[in-house]
């Protein structure tokens, strides 16, 4: 099932995200070519889309594995008043609220030839949020956002990536048709797609449609009221109450998560008892 523009079209509700988008087969990195178009002063809300990512990234550098055939991978064009590291938490809720609602439009594994074996849980997936920018199905990362500030003027690149139909094994399971290569061996243990989980191929297109909508939705309520979408942003994590270690630049701290500031930043008690806060960086638990 390919991405098409006019299905996603077709379910669009938004005022102006996704009123320009673009669709291609391979880029490099989707937020490469949204800051291109971007640097042309394109609309606020240009989407740019991929089947593939030739060099998909993550923070600092990692690399994001993007088969094709298998995953969502956008960036979304932003113009916001200003320039705010919560955007990610909008990014989180929008990715987390919409994997929780494909179950509706899945298609259930037994009206597929060739279901693949290691499919887990056949109920709803547990989808959580980590902090800052994971987003998790089952424990297992099937989710992550790049956002990235372009230096001149207020313009934001808010970078998506979703594991929809990856199959849990390489090599290549029937041709791909479960979704290219599946993952590779330093994921395979700590990577999952919502196919894996659900036992549902999700139609990517549609998927795409309802987090659009869900993005611009919560990038309106911040823009109103930041606290409706750190309080959203709570619900949907399970960070809170969980000893984590958190690497922060060179730094290393240990502690228990406590809650989520109003500025998305991460309140932490730490071991010696001390309550930090961090607002960027890497947590393990
Ligand atoms: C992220 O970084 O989680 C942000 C990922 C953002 C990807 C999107 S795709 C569209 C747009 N264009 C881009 O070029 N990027 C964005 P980080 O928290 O640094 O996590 C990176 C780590 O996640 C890697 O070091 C791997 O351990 C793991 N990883 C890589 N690919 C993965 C995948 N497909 N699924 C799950 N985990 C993955």
């Amino acid at each position: 099932m390919e991405i098409k523009k006019q299905k996603i079209k077709n379910y669009l509700s938004t005022e102006f995200i996704g009123s320009e988008m673009y669709i291609y087969d391979k880029v490099e990195s989707t937020n490469d070519a949204a800051r291109e178009l971007a640097c042309k002063d394109c609309k606020e809300g240009t989407v740019v889309i991929a089947d593939s990512q030739s060099k998909g990234r993550g923070r600092q550098g990692r690399k994001w594995e993007s088969p094709s055939g298998a995953g969502i991978y956008l960036s979304i064009v932003l113009k916001p008043e200003k320039v705010v590291s919560q955007m990610t938490l909008v990014a989180g809720v929008s990715v987390a609220e919409s994997i929780i609602n494909s179950s509706e439009f899945g298609v259930q594994s037994s009206e597929l030839k060739n279901p693949p074996s290691a499919i887990r849980n056949p109920k709803l997936p547990l989808v959580s949020l980590k902090w800052p920018n994971d987003i998790m199905i089952n424990g297992k990362k099937a989710g992550g956002i790049l956002t990235e500030g372009i230096s001149k003027g207020k313009v934001m690149i808010i970078g998506i990536g979703i594991n929809v139909n990856t199959s849990p094994s390489s090599p290549p399971v029937q041709g791909g048709e479960w979704g290219g290569e599946g993952f590779t061996d330093e994921l395979k243990d700590k990577a999952t797609s919502i196919m894996i989980e659900t036992g549902k191929r999700v139609d990517r297109s549609l998927l795409i449609a309802e987090l659009l909508n869900r993005f611009e939705y919560w990038y309106k309520k911040f823009t109103e009221e930041s606290e409706t979408v750190i309080k959203r942003w709570r619900e949907l994590s399970d960070t809170s109450g969980h000893k984590i270690r958190v690497r922060d630049g060179y730094n290393i701290f240990e502690g228990v998560a406590v809650d989520l500031d109003n500025d998305g930043s991460l309140m932490i008690r730490l071991d010696d008892g001390f309550l930090k806060k961090v607002s960027a960086g890497e947590i393990c638990y």
